[in-house]
Protein backbone atom coordinates (compact mmCIF):
# COMPACT_ATOMS: atom_id res chain seq x y z
CA UNK A 1 0.00 0.00 0.00
CA UNK A 2 2.56 2.18 1.11
CA UNK A 3 4.07 2.51 -2.63
CA UNK A 4 0.77 3.73 -4.09
CA UNK A 5 0.25 7.10 -5.30
CA UNK A 6 -2.44 9.18 -3.67
CA UNK A 7 -5.88 8.58 -5.81
CA UNK A 8 -4.87 5.60 -6.96
CA UNK A 9 -5.90 3.31 -4.06
CA UNK A 10 -9.40 4.86 -5.24
CA UNK A 11 -9.82 1.57 -8.32
CA UNK A 12 -8.83 -1.17 -5.42
CA UNK A 13 -12.59 -1.07 -4.10
CA UNK A 14 -11.20 -0.63 0.26
CA UNK A 15 -12.23 2.66 0.63
CA UNK A 16 -14.55 3.18 3.64
CA UNK A 17 -16.74 6.13 2.87
CA UNK A 18 -19.18 7.71 5.77
CA UNK A 19 -22.29 9.76 4.45
CA UNK A 20 -23.59 11.81 7.46
CA UNK A 21 -26.77 13.62 6.94
CA UNK A 22 -28.82 15.72 10.20
CA UNK A 23 -32.26 14.88 10.72
CA UNK A 24 -35.18 17.59 9.71
CA UNK A 25 -31.80 19.74 10.33
CA UNK A 26 -33.69 23.38 10.42
CA UNK A 27 -36.27 21.75 13.10
CA UNK A 28 -33.40 20.48 15.04
CA UNK A 29 -31.79 23.84 15.30
CA UNK A 30 -35.02 25.33 16.37
CA UNK A 31 -35.61 22.92 18.89
CA UNK A 32 -32.33 23.79 20.36
CA UNK A 33 -32.66 27.32 21.33
CA UNK A 34 -36.42 26.69 22.08
CA UNK A 35 -36.54 22.97 23.70
CA UNK A 36 -39.99 23.02 24.30
CA UNK A 37 -40.28 22.15 20.77
CA UNK A 38 -38.82 18.84 20.96
CA UNK A 39 -41.32 16.09 20.55
CA UNK A 40 -44.02 18.23 18.94
CA UNK A 41 -44.91 18.81 15.31
CA UNK A 42 -42.87 21.90 14.12
CA UNK A 43 -42.58 23.34 10.87
CA UNK A 44 -39.52 25.45 9.39
CA UNK A 45 -40.59 27.82 6.68
CA UNK A 46 -41.89 31.23 5.12
CA UNK A 47 -45.36 32.82 4.61
CA UNK A 48 -47.60 31.37 7.16
CA UNK A 49 -48.15 34.87 9.14
CA UNK A 50 -51.42 36.39 8.84
CA UNK A 51 -51.50 38.37 5.73
CA UNK A 52 -49.14 36.34 3.80
CA UNK A 53 -50.08 34.14 1.38
CA UNK A 54 -46.99 32.61 -0.76
CA UNK A 55 -44.56 30.93 1.51
CA UNK A 56 -42.93 26.94 1.08
CA UNK A 57 -41.88 24.55 3.99
CA UNK A 58 -38.45 24.27 4.41
CA UNK A 59 -38.49 21.06 6.17
CA UNK A 60 -40.85 19.61 8.84
CA UNK A 61 -40.27 17.58 12.14
CA UNK A 62 -40.73 14.06 11.67
CA UNK A 63 -43.74 14.18 13.90
CA UNK A 64 -45.22 17.10 11.61
CA UNK A 65 -44.40 14.71 8.71
CA UNK A 66 -46.77 12.32 10.03
CA UNK A 67 -49.63 14.97 9.01
CA UNK A 68 -48.45 15.05 5.54
CA UNK A 69 -46.24 17.72 5.58
CA UNK A 70 -43.20 18.22 3.77
CA UNK A 71 -40.27 20.19 2.31
CA UNK A 72 -40.89 22.62 -0.31
CA UNK A 73 -45.24 22.18 0.15
CA UNK A 74 -46.56 25.55 -0.09
CA UNK A 75 -47.16 26.76 3.20
CA UNK A 76 -51.08 27.01 2.72
CA UNK A 77 -51.04 23.34 2.16
CA UNK A 78 -48.80 22.71 5.64
CA UNK A 79 -51.27 25.04 7.11
CA UNK A 80 -54.52 22.82 5.95
CA UNK A 81 -53.27 19.37 7.14
CA UNK A 82 -51.24 20.67 10.07
CA UNK A 83 -52.88 23.89 11.66
CA UNK A 84 -51.16 26.01 14.07
CA UNK A 85 -51.69 25.34 17.79
CA UNK A 86 -52.35 29.45 18.29
CA UNK A 87 -55.23 29.15 16.12
CA UNK A 88 -56.39 25.53 17.31
CA UNK A 89 -56.32 27.31 20.67
CA UNK A 90 -59.14 29.73 19.54
CA UNK A 91 -60.66 28.12 16.83
CA UNK A 92 -63.97 25.51 18.11
CA UNK A 93 -63.34 23.63 14.46
CA UNK A 94 -60.11 23.24 15.44
CA UNK A 95 -58.60 20.36 17.70
CA UNK A 96 -54.76 21.65 19.34
CA UNK A 97 -53.50 18.03 19.68
CA UNK A 98 -53.87 18.15 15.98
CA UNK A 99 -51.90 21.74 15.25
CA UNK A 100 -48.25 22.28 15.35
CA UNK A 101 -45.66 25.28 15.86
CA UNK A 102 -44.47 27.30 12.44
CA UNK A 103 -41.22 28.71 12.91
CA UNK A 104 -39.47 31.34 10.49
CA UNK A 105 -36.35 30.23 8.30
CA UNK A 106 -33.00 31.80 10.32
CA UNK A 107 -29.58 30.67 8.02
CA UNK A 108 -27.32 32.52 10.33
CA UNK A 109 -28.65 30.36 13.21
CA UNK A 110 -28.60 26.82 11.23
CA UNK A 111 -25.17 28.18 9.47
CA UNK A 112 -23.37 28.43 12.97
CA UNK A 113 -25.10 24.97 14.37
CA UNK A 114 -23.38 23.41 10.91
CA UNK A 115 -20.41 25.03 11.85
CA UNK A 116 -20.12 23.04 15.20
CA UNK A 117 -20.94 19.48 13.43
CA UNK A 118 -18.36 20.35 10.40
CA UNK A 119 -15.72 20.72 13.32
CA UNK A 120 -16.58 16.99 14.87
CA UNK A 121 -16.96 15.58 11.10
CA UNK A 122 -13.30 16.87 10.58
CA UNK A 123 -12.52 15.06 13.55
CA UNK A 124 -13.44 11.63 12.56
CA UNK A 125 -12.20 11.72 8.80
CA UNK A 126 -9.06 12.52 6.62
CA UNK A 127 -11.22 14.17 4.01
CA UNK A 128 -14.45 15.76 4.60
CA UNK A 129 -16.51 16.64 1.68
CA UNK A 130 -19.53 19.06 2.87
CA UNK A 131 -22.26 19.04 -0.10
CA UNK A 132 -24.81 21.22 1.38
CA UNK A 133 -25.45 22.97 4.91
CA UNK A 134 -26.59 19.38 6.82
CA UNK A 135 -25.06 16.64 4.68
CA UNK A 136 -21.51 15.50 3.95
CA UNK A 137 -18.94 12.50 2.84
CA UNK A 138 -16.64 11.65 4.99
CA UNK A 139 -13.37 9.02 3.47
CA UNK A 140 -12.49 7.29 6.89
CA UNK A 141 -10.74 4.65 5.34
CA UNK A 142 -7.44 4.75 7.73
CA UNK A 143 -9.73 5.95 10.78
CA UNK A 144 -11.68 2.89 11.42
CA UNK A 145 -12.10 -0.73 10.02
CA UNK A 146 -15.03 -2.88 8.98
CA UNK A 147 -15.44 -4.51 12.27
CA UNK A 148 -15.67 -1.67 13.84
CA UNK A 149 -17.35 0.76 11.82
CA UNK A 150 -20.57 0.88 13.61
CA UNK A 151 -19.35 1.95 16.81
CA UNK A 152 -17.19 4.65 15.12
CA UNK A 153 -20.55 6.05 13.27
CA UNK A 154 -22.24 5.55 16.69
CA UNK A 155 -19.47 7.32 18.56
CA UNK A 156 -19.63 10.53 16.01
CA UNK A 157 -23.62 10.48 16.22
CA UNK A 158 -23.02 10.79 20.22
CA UNK A 159 -20.56 13.36 19.33
CA UNK A 160 -22.82 15.49 17.73
CA UNK A 161 -25.81 14.88 19.76
CA UNK A 162 -23.94 15.54 23.08
CA UNK A 163 -21.62 18.90 21.78
CA UNK A 164 -24.42 20.38 19.56
CA UNK A 165 -27.27 18.76 20.44
CA UNK A 166 -28.82 17.85 16.79
CA UNK A 167 -29.17 14.01 15.77
CA UNK A 168 -27.25 12.79 12.74
CA UNK A 169 -28.36 9.59 10.63
CA UNK A 170 -25.13 7.76 9.29
CA UNK A 171 -24.45 5.31 6.94
CA UNK A 172 -20.90 3.70 6.04
CA UNK A 173 -19.97 2.03 2.99
CA UNK A 174 -17.41 0.92 0.45
CA UNK A 175 -18.53 3.80 -1.79
CA UNK A 176 -20.31 7.12 -1.70
CA UNK A 177 -23.60 6.51 -3.69
CA UNK A 178 -24.10 3.36 -1.71
CA UNK A 179 -23.21 5.64 1.68
CA UNK A 180 -25.77 8.13 0.83
CA UNK A 181 -28.54 5.64 0.41
CA UNK A 182 -27.34 3.73 3.65
CA UNK A 183 -27.95 7.03 5.45
CA UNK A 184 -30.85 7.58 4.39
CA UNK A 185 -32.20 4.20 4.91
CA UNK A 186 -33.04 4.23 8.59
CA UNK A 187 -33.80 7.71 9.03
CA UNK A 188 -33.99 9.20 11.61
CA UNK A 189 -31.40 8.59 14.47
CA UNK A 190 -30.34 6.14 11.53
CA UNK A 191 -26.86 4.04 11.72
CA UNK A 192 -26.47 1.74 8.55
CA UNK A 193 -23.15 -0.10 7.41
CA UNK A 194 -23.15 -1.65 4.84
CA UNK A 195 -19.65 -4.10 3.86
CA UNK A 196 -18.52 -4.60 0.64
CA UNK A 197 -19.77 -7.91 0.16
CA UNK A 198 -22.91 -6.78 1.33
CA UNK A 199 -23.57 -3.94 -1.62
CA UNK A 200 -25.70 -6.10 -3.95
CA UNK A 201 -28.03 -7.43 -1.56
CA UNK A 202 -28.31 -3.96 0.58
CA UNK A 203 -29.23 -1.99 -3.01
CA UNK A 204 -31.15 -4.74 -4.52
CA UNK A 205 -35.01 -3.71 -3.54
CA UNK A 206 -34.24 0.04 -3.67
CA UNK A 207 -36.50 2.02 -5.86
CA UNK A 208 -34.59 3.63 -8.49
CA UNK A 209 -35.98 6.71 -7.83
CA UNK A 210 -33.66 6.50 -4.66
CA UNK A 211 -30.85 6.35 -6.81
CA UNK A 212 -28.03 8.66 -7.90
CA UNK A 213 -29.08 10.52 -10.76
CA UNK A 214 -32.30 9.09 -11.68
CA UNK A 215 -34.91 11.99 -12.06
CA UNK A 216 -38.17 12.01 -12.63
CA UNK A 217 -37.84 11.38 -16.24
CA UNK A 218 -35.62 8.75 -16.01
CA UNK A 219 -37.78 7.01 -13.76
CA UNK A 220 -40.63 6.70 -15.54
CA UNK A 221 -38.82 5.91 -18.97
CA UNK A 222 -37.09 2.55 -16.86
CA UNK A 223 -40.31 1.71 -14.94
CA UNK A 224 -41.72 1.59 -18.22
CA UNK A 225 -39.25 -1.31 -19.52
CA UNK A 226 -40.35 -2.88 -16.24
CA UNK A 227 -37.00 -1.48 -14.27
CA UNK A 228 -38.03 -0.52 -10.83
CA UNK A 229 -35.54 -1.25 -8.23
CA UNK A 230 -31.67 -1.28 -8.05
CA UNK A 231 -32.31 -4.72 -8.92
CA UNK A 232 -33.35 -4.89 -12.32
CA UNK A 233 -31.21 -1.83 -13.00
CA UNK A 234 -28.30 -3.95 -12.05
CA UNK A 235 -29.66 -7.11 -14.34
CA UNK A 236 -30.99 -5.35 -17.46
CA UNK A 237 -28.83 -5.27 -20.01
CA UNK A 238 -26.14 -2.96 -20.33
CA UNK A 239 -25.97 -2.15 -23.98
CA UNK A 240 -29.40 -1.40 -24.10
CA UNK A 241 -29.17 1.25 -21.52
CA UNK A 242 -25.83 2.83 -23.09
CA UNK A 243 -27.94 3.16 -26.08
CA UNK A 244 -31.03 4.58 -24.13
CA UNK A 245 -29.33 6.84 -22.30
CA UNK A 246 -25.64 7.35 -23.36
CA UNK A 247 -23.09 7.58 -21.15
CA UNK A 248 -24.99 8.55 -18.12
CA UNK A 249 -26.98 4.49 -18.93
CA UNK A 250 -23.71 2.93 -18.18
CA UNK A 251 -22.80 5.07 -15.16
CA UNK A 252 -26.73 4.53 -13.39
CA UNK A 253 -26.06 0.44 -14.40
CA UNK A 254 -22.59 0.87 -12.15
CA UNK A 255 -24.13 2.68 -9.61
CA UNK A 256 -26.67 0.29 -9.35
CA UNK A 257 -24.75 -2.84 -9.09
CA UNK A 258 -22.77 -0.40 -6.28
CA UNK A 259 -19.74 0.20 -8.75
CA UNK A 260 -19.02 3.55 -7.78
CA UNK A 261 -14.96 4.93 -7.63
CA UNK A 262 -15.54 8.33 -7.04
CA UNK A 263 -12.81 9.77 -4.55
CA UNK A 264 -14.03 11.42 -1.45
CA UNK A 265 -12.52 14.98 -1.77
CA UNK A 266 -12.50 17.81 0.26
CA UNK A 267 -14.86 20.22 -0.89
CA UNK A 268 -13.63 23.00 -3.48
CA UNK A 269 -10.16 21.32 -3.24
CA UNK A 270 -9.66 18.34 -5.33
CA UNK A 271 -7.05 15.78 -4.72
CA UNK A 272 -6.67 15.03 -8.71
CA UNK A 273 -8.64 15.74 -12.08
CA UNK A 274 -9.48 13.31 -14.13
CA UNK A 275 -11.88 12.68 -17.04
CA UNK A 276 -12.96 9.47 -18.85
CA UNK A 277 -15.01 8.40 -21.58
CA UNK A 278 -16.37 5.15 -22.84
CA UNK A 279 -16.38 3.42 -26.54
CA UNK A 280 -19.63 2.33 -27.63
CA UNK A 281 -18.30 -1.24 -28.57
CA UNK A 282 -14.60 -2.10 -27.00
CA UNK A 283 -12.01 -1.08 -29.53
CA UNK A 284 -8.62 -2.20 -30.81
CA UNK A 285 -8.31 0.67 -33.17
CA UNK A 286 -5.26 2.50 -32.03
CA UNK A 287 -5.61 5.54 -33.34
CA UNK A 288 -9.01 5.92 -32.18
CA UNK A 289 -8.15 5.10 -28.80
CA UNK A 290 -5.31 7.63 -29.02
CA UNK A 291 -7.51 10.46 -29.81
CA UNK A 292 -10.36 10.11 -27.23
CA UNK A 293 -7.13 9.52 -24.50
CA UNK A 294 -5.55 12.79 -26.02
CA UNK A 295 -8.96 14.97 -26.05
CA UNK A 296 -9.76 13.78 -22.22
CA UNK A 297 -5.94 14.39 -21.64
CA UNK A 298 -6.41 17.79 -22.85
CA UNK A 299 -9.47 18.78 -21.26
CA UNK A 300 -8.03 17.78 -17.60
CA UNK A 301 -4.79 20.18 -18.40
CA UNK A 302 -7.34 22.84 -19.48
CA UNK A 303 -9.09 22.80 -15.99
CA UNK A 304 -6.33 22.48 -14.16
CA UNK A 305 -4.55 25.41 -15.88
CA UNK A 306 -8.31 27.13 -15.09
CA UNK A 307 -8.21 26.11 -11.29
CA UNK A 308 -4.53 26.81 -10.82
CA UNK A 309 -4.01 23.71 -9.95
CA UNK A 310 -0.15 22.40 -9.81
CA UNK A 311 0.11 18.62 -10.60
CA UNK A 312 2.97 16.09 -9.69
CA UNK A 313 1.57 13.02 -11.06
CA UNK A 314 -0.42 12.13 -14.83
CA UNK A 315 -1.92 9.55 -14.91
CA UNK A 316 -4.26 6.87 -17.10
CA UNK A 317 -7.09 4.53 -16.71
CA UNK A 318 -7.62 2.04 -19.29
CA UNK A 319 -10.77 -0.76 -18.70
CA UNK A 320 -10.54 -3.52 -20.82
CA UNK A 321 -13.45 -5.95 -20.94
CA UNK A 322 -15.13 -7.37 -19.14
CA UNK A 323 -14.50 -4.19 -16.78
CA UNK A 324 -10.59 -4.97 -16.07
CA UNK A 325 -9.34 -1.05 -14.53
CA UNK A 326 -5.85 -0.70 -15.57
CA UNK A 327 -4.13 2.13 -13.94
CA UNK A 328 -0.43 3.75 -14.94
CA UNK A 329 1.03 7.00 -13.54
CA UNK A 330 4.11 8.50 -13.84
CA UNK A 331 5.47 11.09 -10.82
CA UNK A 332 7.07 14.16 -11.76
CA UNK A 333 9.72 15.92 -9.85
CA UNK A 334 7.89 18.56 -9.06
CA UNK A 335 4.87 20.35 -9.30
CA UNK A 336 4.00 21.62 -12.92
CA UNK A 337 1.20 23.18 -15.21
CA UNK A 338 2.52 21.53 -18.82
CA UNK A 339 -0.36 20.24 -20.76
CA UNK A 340 2.26 19.22 -23.26
CA UNK A 341 3.73 17.31 -20.76
CA UNK A 342 0.40 15.76 -19.97
CA UNK A 343 -0.05 14.85 -23.53
CA UNK A 344 3.33 12.95 -24.07
CA UNK A 345 3.11 11.39 -20.94
CA UNK A 346 -0.39 9.40 -21.10
CA UNK A 347 0.42 8.94 -24.86
CA UNK A 348 3.86 6.91 -23.15
CA UNK A 349 1.59 5.65 -20.49
CA UNK A 350 -0.71 4.02 -23.43
CA UNK A 351 2.06 2.11 -25.20
CA UNK A 352 1.73 -0.53 -23.23
CA UNK A 353 -2.13 -1.64 -23.60
CA UNK A 354 -0.96 -1.37 -27.97
CA UNK A 355 -3.13 -4.10 -29.56
CA UNK A 356 -5.44 -4.31 -26.56
CA UNK A 357 -9.32 -4.58 -26.63
CA UNK A 358 -10.24 -1.44 -24.80
CA UNK A 359 -13.67 -0.36 -23.54
CA UNK A 360 -13.05 2.99 -21.75
CA UNK A 361 -9.86 5.56 -21.27
CA UNK A 362 -9.53 8.38 -18.84
CA UNK A 363 -6.49 10.55 -18.19
CA UNK A 364 -6.13 12.05 -14.89
CA UNK A 365 -3.28 14.87 -12.87
CA UNK A 366 -3.14 14.64 -9.45
CA UNK A 367 -0.82 14.85 -6.37
CA UNK A 368 -2.14 18.28 -7.00
CA UNK A 369 -1.05 21.86 -5.31
CA UNK A 370 -2.75 24.78 -5.54
CA UNK A 371 0.16 27.62 -4.78
CA UNK A 372 1.02 29.20 -7.67
CA UNK A 373 4.28 30.12 -6.59
CA UNK A 374 5.59 26.59 -6.24
CA UNK A 375 6.03 26.52 -10.35
CA UNK A 376 8.64 28.94 -10.53
CA UNK A 377 11.33 27.39 -8.23
CA UNK A 378 12.18 24.35 -10.57
CA UNK A 379 15.71 24.35 -8.82
CA UNK A 380 13.84 23.21 -5.68
CA UNK A 381 12.71 19.91 -7.22
CA UNK A 382 16.22 18.01 -6.62
CA UNK A 383 15.07 14.73 -4.93
CA UNK A 384 12.07 14.47 -6.23
CA UNK A 385 11.13 10.69 -6.60
CA UNK A 386 10.77 10.33 -10.23
CA UNK A 387 9.47 6.89 -10.31
CA UNK A 388 6.33 5.42 -12.19
CA UNK A 389 3.80 3.56 -10.07
CA UNK A 390 1.80 1.29 -11.42
CA UNK A 391 -1.15 0.08 -9.62
CA UNK A 392 -3.83 -1.94 -11.08
CA UNK A 393 -5.69 -2.47 -7.78
CA UNK A 394 -4.25 -5.99 -6.92
CA UNK A 395 -0.78 -5.15 -6.38
CA UNK A 396 1.94 -1.65 -6.32
CA UNK A 397 5.29 -1.64 -7.40
CA UNK A 398 7.30 1.43 -7.82
CA UNK A 399 10.25 1.05 -10.82
CA UNK A 400 12.54 3.11 -11.96
CA UNK A 401 12.11 5.37 -15.07
CA UNK A 402 16.07 5.51 -15.43
CA UNK A 403 17.85 8.31 -17.16
CA UNK A 404 17.53 10.72 -14.41
CA UNK A 405 21.37 10.58 -12.82
CA UNK A 406 21.11 14.29 -12.47
CA UNK A 407 18.05 14.51 -10.17
CA UNK A 408 16.79 18.29 -10.71
CA UNK A 409 13.55 19.05 -12.01
CA UNK A 410 14.71 20.24 -15.51
CA UNK A 411 16.81 16.73 -16.44
CA UNK A 412 14.26 14.98 -14.95
CA UNK A 413 11.60 15.92 -17.28
CA UNK A 414 13.39 16.25 -20.06
CA UNK A 415 13.26 12.30 -20.30
CA UNK A 416 10.08 12.54 -21.43
CA UNK A 417 11.01 15.00 -24.67
P1 LIG B 1 -32.70 17.73 3.93
O1 LIG B 1 -31.50 17.04 4.45
O2 LIG B 1 -33.22 17.35 2.57
O3 LIG B 1 -33.93 17.51 4.90
P2 LIG B 1 -33.99 17.56 6.48
O4 LIG B 1 -32.66 17.65 7.12
O5 LIG B 1 -34.93 18.64 6.88
O6 LIG B 1 -34.69 16.19 6.84
P3 LIG B 1 -34.11 14.70 6.75
O7 LIG B 1 -32.69 14.77 6.28
O8 LIG B 1 -34.23 14.17 8.15
O9 LIG B 1 -35.02 14.00 5.81
O10 LIG B 1 -32.46 19.28 3.90
C1 LIG B 1 -31.66 19.95 4.88
C2 LIG B 1 -32.24 21.31 5.16
O11 LIG B 1 -32.32 22.07 3.96
C3 LIG B 1 -33.65 21.26 5.71
O12 LIG B 1 -33.67 21.12 7.13
C4 LIG B 1 -34.22 22.56 5.25
C5 LIG B 1 -33.50 22.88 3.97
N1 LIG B 1 -34.37 22.60 2.81
C6 LIG B 1 -35.12 23.64 2.26
O13 LIG B 1 -35.02 24.79 2.70
N2 LIG B 1 -35.96 23.37 1.20
C7 LIG B 1 -36.10 22.11 0.69
O14 LIG B 1 -36.89 21.90 -0.26
C8 LIG B 1 -35.32 21.04 1.25
C9 LIG B 1 -35.42 19.63 0.71
C10 LIG B 1 -34.48 21.34 2.31
CA1 LIG C 1 -30.96 16.26 6.48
Amino acid sequence: MGARLPGIESETGERIVAHADMDCFYASCERLREPALRGEPLVVGMGYEPGETAGAVATASYEARAFGVESAQAISEALERLPRKRDAATDPDLDVRKAGFYRPVDMGFYESVSEDVREILHAHAETVREVSIDEAYLDVTEKTMWDEAGDFARGIKERIREEVGVVASIGIAPNMSTAKIASDAEKPDGLVVVRPEEVRDFLAPVPIEDLHGVGPVTARTLRERGIGTADDLATADRRALIAEFGERGAALYDRARGEDDREVTPTGRPKSLSRESAFVEPTTDREEIEERLLTLAAAVAERATRRDALYRTIGIKVVTPPFDVHTRARSLPGPVDDPALVERVVRDLLEEFTGERIRKVGARVSNLEFDSAAQTSLDGWAGGDDAEVDSDGSEARVKSTGGSADRSGQASLSEFE
